[in-house]
């Protein structure tokens, strides 16, 4: 399978440290989504947005949450990274809700804040993503383990989506982390030593 994106995407990152955590080998494409390679994505995915996983033999797949149902769904249950059923099931898929939040407000923020001609800057908008991220970075932390993972022991798909979102946010708005996220942060600092989060650690 190929998938395509830059591990810069918090949407891309969660894919890899998935497939990577479950043991999973893969081509990686760095395409991106702007300059001249907006083209030849497109040429892939015609909504010209990453992540997007080619399965051997099959289609491609667009939009994490399939790209993760699929990889969930094909994996033998021992690897899966997703409890089956029940309250646990229903925790897991609620941080990964507040990381998938994240990922968004923080991506738009980027398009708003670096992509976006200055003269066409609106602060009430960055204003308003800003403090959005804010929110989902509270709910994180508040939900984030004290001491090993979300997933317990060992990482789950939870610790994924937590640490790709908040490595994104530390990495392209520090100023908007105006207040420390202690447990998210030994989160992200004990999961990026496991080759699995190692491995896909933006340059
Ligand atoms: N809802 C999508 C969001 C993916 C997304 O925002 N990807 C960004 C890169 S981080 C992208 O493709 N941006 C280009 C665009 O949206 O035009 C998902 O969950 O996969």
């Amino acid at each position: 399978m190929i998938l395509y994106g830059r591990f810069h995407s918090p949407f891309v990152r969660r894919i890899a440290i998935w497939l990577n955590l479950q043991g999973r080998a893969f081509q990686h494409e760095p395409i991106m989504v702007t300059g001249e390679d907006f083209d030849r994505l497109k040429s892939i995915n015609p909504v010209g947005r990453v992540p997007a996983l080619q399965i051997d033999n099959g289609p491609l797949l667009i939009e994490t949450a399939a790209i993760t149902d699929w990889i969930e769904d094909t994996a033998p249950v021992e690897t899966r990274l997703l409890p089956p059923s029940g309250t646990d099931r229903m925790e897991a898929m609620r941080t990964i809700a507040y990381a998938n939040s994240l990922a968004e407000k923080a991506v738009a923020l980027v398009y708003d804040t670096i992509r976006r001609p200055e003269e066409l800057h609106w602060q009430d908008w960055i204003d308003r993503l800003s403090a959005q991220c804010r929110g989902a970075l509270d709910l994180l932390e508040a939900s984030a383990p004290q001491s090993g993972f979300f997933g317990g022991q060992n990482p789950a798909g939870a610790d994924a989506a937590a640490v790709a979102s908040y490595d994104f946010m530390k990495r392209t708005h520090p100023k908007v982390l105006t207040e420390p996220y202690p447990r998210l942060e030994a989160l992200s600092q004990r999961a990026n030593q496991l080759q699995a989060f190692a491995r896909t650690i933006p340059d």
